[in-house]
């Protein structure tokens, strides 16, 4: 609907708008298939534009009924519409009030963007490009305008009709079924931010206060019955309006802030303004539905919806080339909200973990592009790993950069000066710079080039002098689009860790180390540590202070001395892991596992280890995954040989240590009810981590406990676990467990998503038959983006060996559901299409398949943009 073959947009051609909204009214009356949507733009020409530039409005798939000026009926030729657009060749004044009648059908919106139906109810999502589908406005991010929203429907269709800002009216309709509310937004925001539900819901509510003492009405809207699952939800955003006006100064501004859940959402939640929509995996938990995995998840969405108020909507975007101003800092700051919540070095083990798999994979392949891009076909495609993570990632070394205080003073000039404001990187970045009087074009860097730099660093310990000389050169990989790449300003967190284990003095020359951060610059670099006695065994970016790929100088045994003493427990972590990968690679490439023997007595340690709390035992214990190793190995991948590979390890590992996880598993009993906390969930990790390793042979006795767990269990996390680990095991207890897990769950279609993860999952060659089979189940649908997610993404994305089987039928089997899905919801097509993102590091035979199954994927005719761009670039 929107024009056929869209043309690359670049960041070097921001023009302003040339009309501005100073105020809209919008008019809803709901209708399944044929809603009326009446808009009053009160339009003003831009000083800042062209003179006499006409008014052209965005439209997608509209149809026009009627148009006024000033109230007058407004008719041909003075202006054009088609589907995509509305001009106004010849606007009658500078000011004006134009009256837009559209007609929209909700029901046949199957992409789930701009008004559409969901379980019955009428719900909106507008981010980036979908209120053009609702109505003619110029749908940019820079525009902002006040809107007013009248909602009417039937009462007994949608009794609940909620809008973005605060209730102003609400009634029948005299004479009629029907019945209207009014919701007025006071804050100017672009048309992204709008939103409306209407439908049967059930609410739950409760209040806030905020620090000046304004009171906040709070609700959940969830389908009726699943009342009792919000809570937690709601906890959590209680904790996090608290914690936003804690750590960074900022107070909620409206009366209300409602929440509603719905089961078709292509995302996981959106920031309307005073309206959050989320997508109710992100909402509903109880124990017995739920994992800890899920609470956290819940806990970490809420807070960033939430966040988005300040760091979004009231400064939001110039243009969507900036997307990373709002996504990257609110991925930042709700990262820190976790952390504060929870266990900061766990949460930050989480973080890199995730980092590495998503997006350290998409920086190293055909989809790299910057933080900021600076071009695109289809933003849709740009709601990515580095836009969100890596984006997080630089704030994060700013604030490594400037120091605590620093930072905050930057954060609270930024939101003084730009309030209000549609706003820019460069913005941002002069808001630090100023604040802390520094210069910060080398570290803008971050924004522009693309890749993950690679650090090799190197020591040298004098002992005569007491010196220890750190060599470190740096370089950024070529990227599509971008060949030569400049230094970057790398914040390295180090320490010198002495032979008792403990931190030396880290002075360079004469002066102390501030934070123990040293800045590397250049190309090549070198730094001298002073008045060091013996040698020391450095520890290096520390913290994963830059999200770079680090090649050292340690040897095995240094990795072994660190995981044991090093005083930052994510280098603990990360020590392990290094050692672990570097076994794994060998064996990968070899078919031969090197004596694991270092790694065994590391693990066997930190597993001993009683000062070390359980969640970060169950991260350092749980080996790197085979995305990671195959990322590493880099080119000419056999996953089968990845496979094999780890778990051969596991075996070795699970072995050698069987006695001390059998005691952990024991130890560590579930006792109690459950409760969803940090201290409980890491308990419950480290026990199900145990449980893996002592299965992991596939022996009865590993089986048979795994089977009492999953009757046993009184909570989903304990249940789950257990079930995963029969379902890696071609036992008949799988079978069993799995037929079992779906009686029990089979009304609730969150659950049944874990159910389909699972056998997606399985590394056998019964798994693309089995999906196949899925597909068919009356649980599954295509035009459900959990389901598809569950089902086929999970078996795209990670499940490594059956995807990229030898034969091809796996890449084949997603390209043709990607094409059949295409139809009906482009953006998750698109998304799935991305998996094939790391088909270049596969072995010949393999990477052929894939890249026969993009071809035919890219040249269908009649593809979406979505899918089309990505197949493109995957290809380039
Ligand atoms: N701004 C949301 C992400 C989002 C983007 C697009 C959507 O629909 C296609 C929905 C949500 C966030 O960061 O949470
Ligand atoms: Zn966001």
């Amino acid at each position: 609907m929107r024009d056929a073959e869209p043309k690359a947009i670049h960041l070097a051609d921001y023009r302003p708008p040339e009309w501005l909204v100073d105020k809209v009214e919008l008019d809803f009356a709901l209708h399944p298939s044929q809603t009326r949507v009446t808009a009053r733009l009160a339009l003003r020409r831009n000083p800042e534009g062209t003179t006499g530039a006409p008014v052209v409005l965005e439209g997608d798939g509209l149809t026009l009924v009627r148009l006024a000026i000033d109230g007058k009926p407004l008719v041909g030729p003075s202006f054009e519409a088609t589907p995509a657009r509305l001009t106004l060749a010849h606007p009658p004044a500078d000011t004006f009030v134009l009256e837009v009648e559209t007609l929209v059908d909700p029901t046949a919106n199957t992409q789930l963007m701009g008004l559409y139906r969901t379980s019955g109810n009428y719900c909106t999502q507008c981010e980036p490009e979908g209120f053009r589908r609702i109505t003619y406005y110029p749908d940019r991010p820079d525009v902002l305008s006040v809107f007013t929203t009248r909602i009417e429907a039937d009462k007994a269709e949608a009794p609940i009709l909620l809008g973005n800002g605060n209730l102003v009216e609400s009634g029948d309709i005299p004479g009629t079924a029907r019945h209207f509310a009014i919701w007025h937004d006071p804050w100017p925001k672009p048309s992204y931010l709008f939103a409306l539900v209407g439908g049967k819901l059930a609410k739950v509510a409760d209040s806030f206060v905020t620090a000046s003492g304004r009171k906040v009405e709070l609700g959940i809207y969830v389908e009726e019955g699943k009342e009792a699952r919000a809570g937690y939800a709601m906890d959590a955003l209680k904790r996090s309006m608290r914690w936003d006006e804690e750590a960074f100064g900022r107070e909620y501004d409206l009366d209300v802030f409602n929440i509603v859940a719905v089961s078709d959402f292509n995302m996981g939640a959106m920031e309307n303004k005073g309206l959050n929509v989320f997508n109710d995996k992100y909402v509903l938990a109880t124990p017995e539905t739920a994992t800890d995995a899920d609470y956290s998840g819940i806990e970490g969405v809420i807070a960033h919806e939430y966040f988005h108020n300040w760091t979004g909507n009231r400064i939001t975007c110039r243009d969507w080339f900036q997307l990373c101003l709002k996504e990257g800092l609110t991925v930042f700051r709700d990262q820190e909200f976790s952390s504060d919540q929870r266990s900061r070095p766990v949460k930050r083990i989480a973080d890199v973990r995730m980092l590495k798999a998503a997006q350290f994979t998409e920086d190293s392949g055909p989809l790299a592009h910057p933080v900021r891009p600076e071009t695109y076909r289809e933003i849709n495609n740009f709601y990515t790993a580095t836009v969100y993570e890596k984006g997080a990632e630089v704030v994060r070394m700013l604030k490594t950069l400037l120091g605590e205080d620093g930072f905050r003073k930057g954060m609270d000039l930024y939101f003084e000066r730009h309030d209000g404001d549609a706003a820019t990187i460069e913005d941002f970045v002069a808001a630090f710079a100023d604040a802390a009087g520094r210069d910060l074009t080398q570290f803008a860097l971050w924004y522009a080039q693309s890749g993950t730099p690679l650090l090799n660093v190197s020591g040298s310990y004098d002992k005569e002098a007491g010196t220890f000389r750190l060599d470190v050169t740096q370089s950024v990989p070529p990227t599509p689009g971008q060949g030569d790449k400049k230094p970057m300003l790398i914040p390295l967190a180090l320490g010198l860790v002495g032979p008792d284990g403990r931190d030396m003095p880290l002075t360079l020359g004469n002066t102390p180390v501030e934070h123990g951060v040293i800045e590397v610059k250049e190309a090549a670099q070198s730094f001298l540590f002073t008045g060091l006695e013996a040698r020391p065994v450095p520890s290096l970016n520390r913290g994963f202070s830059a999200p770079v790929n680090l090649v050292s100088d340690l040897t095995e045994a240094d990795r072994v001395f660190l995981a044991a003493h090093d005083g930052d427990p994510f280098n603990r972590f990360d020590s392990l892991q290094r050692i672990a990968l570097e076994l794994l690679k060998t064996c990968a490439r070899s078919g031969t596992l090197p004596a694991p023997d270092a790694l065994i007595t590391a693990t066997g340690a930190v597993v001993a280890d009683t000062a070390l709390d359980a969640a970060f035992k169950a991260q350092a214990l749980a080996l790197p995954g085979e995305s990671e190793v195959a990322r590493e190995l880099g080119s000419d991948v056999n996953p089968d040989a990845v496979y094999a590979a780890r778990k051969a390890l596991r075996i070795a590992v699970g072995t050698a240590l069987a006695a001390d996880f059998a005691r952990t598993y024991e130890s560590a009993g579930a006792g109690g009810a459950f409760a969803p906390d940090a201290a409980s969930a890491g308990r419950r990790a480290l026990r199900n981590l145990a449980l893996d390793y002592l299965a992991v042979t596939g022996a009865a006795e590993g089986i048979a406990r795994a089977k009492v767990q999953f009757e046993a269990a009184d909570n989903m996390t304990d249940r789950f676990a257990a079930l995963a680990v029969l379902a890696q095991h071609d036992v008949p207890e799988r079978e069993a467990a799995l037929d079992a897990f779906y009686r029990r769950f089979e009304s609730d279609a969150l659950v049944i998503d874990k159910w389909f993860v699972l056998q997606a999952q399985i590394a056998s060659e019964g798994t693309l038959d089995r999906v196949k089979g899925l597909m068919l189940h009356p649980a599954f649908s295509l035009s459900n983006p959990n389901r598809v997610r569950s089902l086929i993404g999970a078996f795209a994305a990670t499940n490594p060996t059956q995807f990229n089987r030898a034969d091809g039928a796996g890449h084949a089997f997603v390209a043709d559901t990607v094409l059949s899905l295409d139809g009906k919801n482009p953006q998750v097509a698109a998304r799935l299409l991305a998996s094939f993102k790391t088909f270049r590091q596969l072995e010949p035979v393999r990477r052929a398949s894939a890249e026969a199954a993009l071809r035919r994927v890219a040249q269908t005719p009649g593809l979406s943009a979505d899918v089309s761009d990505i197949a493109t670039r995957s290809l380039g």
